[in-house]
């Protein structure tokens, strides 16, 4: 599956559509630090859902229990809605177009796998760093 870079830090943390929307998609260190519940500097599987499942409240904007494409605002809809469209596709397990806070929770860490390249469930500091300097698209 191709993702498309700009959209590594909406679909690894769940930042709200408008975050997106003000071009601060570029990957930042300290909000990924956020999911690190433990404080112990990697970021376990467990801790990553746990970020989502916290997370899924500011991304339900119109408050009905579901993310979809009216959560998000008008004028973030150029640039938001793709990355909402992947974000939903990864993970909307009923396919009911719209993601439950179980699906977002539970659905697929695309993007975790993708840095996680010792494949050992667990970024690191080698790996966040890694993900952090990832070139993005243009
Ligand atoms: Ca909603
Ligand atoms: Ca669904
Ligand atoms: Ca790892």
């Amino acid at each position: 599956m191709k993702i498309i870079k700009p959209l590594f830090a909406i679909l690894l943390l769940g930042l709200p559509a408008i975050a997106f929307a003000q071009g601060t998609q570029k990957l930042d260190i300290n909000r990924i630090k956020k999911a690190d519940t433990n404080h112990d500097g990697k970021i376990t599987e467990p801790e990553m859902r746990t970020y989502r499942n916290t997370n899924f409240k500011q991304l339900d904007r119109n408050h009905d229990g579901f993310i979809d494409n009216k959560d998000i605002p008008r004028f973030a809809a150029e640039r938001a809605v793709p990355a909402m469209n992947q974000m939903i596709t990864v993970n909307d397990a009923n396919h009911d177009g719209r993601l439950s806070r179980d699906e977002y929770a539970n659905g697929r860490l695309v993007v975790f796998d993708l840095f996680d390249t010792n494949k050992d469930k667990v970024l690191d500091q080698a790996e966040l760093k890694r993900a952090q300097e990832m070139p993005q698209a243009k």
